[in-house]
């Protein structure tokens, strides 16, 4: 008999992946915590995944992989244009990201991100029966939670978002903005990365619809609707496993031998780790850099950046010019004060596998994570655990504007993202901190993130959508 209280996550992606092995296509599980984290809570309370594969047409039926039942939906190519590409990164993105690209609203793809949410629903209602738990999780699924209360009595829908959700006079712009939050409280619980995010969205429903109360309870339509903040984190334990193999310890040694070693002593190595996102303040932390080689304080004799950046996005007009543009500014900025041997800035344009992602952070001196605007941010996270006693410290300069901030404002250096001045300066602040105040700096971090990992936050949301 299938167990009670079943589990179903909803999400854009499937938790696993469509890949080529030996001549044969597979499906092989997703990296990354989210799924790690999910994934065993679905396999325990004996429920299911629905998702997209991230191929457009008709999905395949529905099938079980590693004890968890995985129902894809089918998403057209025409609607992955209009609701994904459109919809989905092109209005909400840039609108729930602080405005700092120009959202485009288009009813051309209002309507389908109406469809597919219905697609998402009804595949959902197909999986569920009363008395499951459903968690529907980040902005492309915004509508399903009501939708699929009307299809399916009797079930607890708790909600997730996982970028921020904007201030009221940013939201108000949407055109669509009731339909919006009807949707998202169709769900007994909807959960924010940050306090800010759960009293924005409080805000908005009392603003926009008839509910009523505070910034934690509201009452819409005769139910009541929990908003709450829980934080995101990471998988601890994998991270320090992974931090203290052996072959990841190996590997950073080779990157500082390589990307160090210089003239006059060690260069110090400042990192960005990001999707090529224009959200990420790629472009004004390299001009940031930029101007603090062309104060002379810092020289390629004593400090390196490297870049990595996973392209993201690409079919959206907006990703191919950043992408360009901060080329163009490697380039320049490599012109100008690389010596012969000695690049002023390394540039990797991939995606990295786990191990050298690890092996980047153990390496680096200074972690730069200036994002104009961030649900949380987990590279933050990931730089602070991998960084493990044994290891040569590590200084985390962090913007305001990530989530992450509120939770690792006292160890970091905390910059506005939009400074390149203050950028510049905190820059030169982090590669000539004291060791003490470095180690000091650290020990704060890693005890704020070590108070939460991946599973925790994962129990605690279930935990509150099922009481
Ligand atoms: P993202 O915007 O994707 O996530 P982030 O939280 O930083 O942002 O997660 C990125 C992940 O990708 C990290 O785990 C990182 O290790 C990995 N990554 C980045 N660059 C990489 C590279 N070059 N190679 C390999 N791996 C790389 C959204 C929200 C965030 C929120 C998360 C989780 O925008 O604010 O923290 O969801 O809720």
């Amino acid at each position: 008999m299938a167990p009670r209280n079943r589990l179903i996550i909803v999400a854009n992606r499937l938790p696993v992946n469509r890949v080529k092995r030996k001549g044969r296509m597979v499906w092989e599980t997703s990296p990354g915590g989210l799924v790690s984290a999910l994934k065993p809570l679905v396999t325990e309370a004996g429920g299911s995944w629905v998702g997209w594969s991230g191929s457009p047409g008709k999905a395949p039926p529905a099938f079980e992989h590693e004890n968890i039942q995985v129902r894809p939906v089918s998403v057209t190519a025409e609607q992955v244009e209009k609701f994904y590409a459109g919809f989905s990164n092109a209005t909400l993105w840039p609108l729930y990201h602080d405005c700092v690209r120009t959202p485009q609203f288009h009813r051309r793809w209002w309507w389908p991100y109406v469809d597919v949410n219905r697609q998402f629903a009804e595949a959902t209602a197909a999986e569920t029966k009363p008395g499951d738990t459903v968690w529907v999780h980040d902005y492309q699924l915004q509508l399903v939670p009501a939708m699929l209360r009307e299809m399916v009595p009797d079930v607890k829908i708790g909600f997730f978002l996982h970028i921020p959700f904007p201030p009221l006079e940013l939201f108000a712009q949407l055109p669509w903005r009731r339909e919006i939050l009807a949707g998202l409280m169709g769900a007994d619980l909807v959960g924010f990365q940050t306090p800010q995010g759960a009293k924005n969205f409080a805000a908005a429903c009392k603003r926009y619809s008839d509910a009523r109360g505070g910034d934690t309870k509201l009452e819409h339509r005769g139910r009541t609707v929990v908003v709450k903040p829980f934080p995101i984190s990471i998988d601890i334990e994998h991270m320090e496993e992974t931090a203290t193999s052996e072959s990841v310890q190996a590997r950073a040694v080779e990157l500082r031998k390589d990307l160090a070693s210089s003239r006059h002593g060690e260069r110090k190595i400042l990192l960005g780790v990001d999707r090529l996102d224009y959200t990420k303040g790629i472009e004004i932390r390299l001009r940031a850099y930029e101007e603090l080689l062309r104060r002379g304080t810092h020289t390629v004799d004593d400090c390196v950046l490297v870049q990595v950046a996973v392209p993201s996005r690409e079919s959206v007009g907006e990703y191919a010019e950043l992408r360009a543009f901060v080329e163009r500014l490697t380039g320049r900025i490599n012109g100008e004060y690389g010596e012969a041997g000695r690049a002023a800035v390394h540039y990797l344009r991939r995606n990295l596998n786990f191990e050298e992602l690890v092996a980047f952070y153990r390496a680096a001196d200074v972690m730069l994570v200036t994002p104009l605007r961030d649900g949380m941010n987990l590279v933050a996270k990931e730089y602070v655990i991998a960084k493990t006693d044994d290891d040569r410290g590590g200084t985390l300069v962090l913007s305001e504007f990530a989530g992450a901030a509120n939770e690792l404002g006292a160890g970091s250096l905390l910059v506005n993202p939009h400074d390149v001045d203050g950028l510049a300066a905190t820059m030169d602040v982090s590669l000539t901190l004291p060791e003490a105040e470095v180690d000091r700096r650290m020990g704060l971090l890693q005890r704020a993130v070590r108070k939460n990992d991946v599973f925790g936050w994962a129990g605690s949301f279930l935990e509150a959508l099922r009481s």
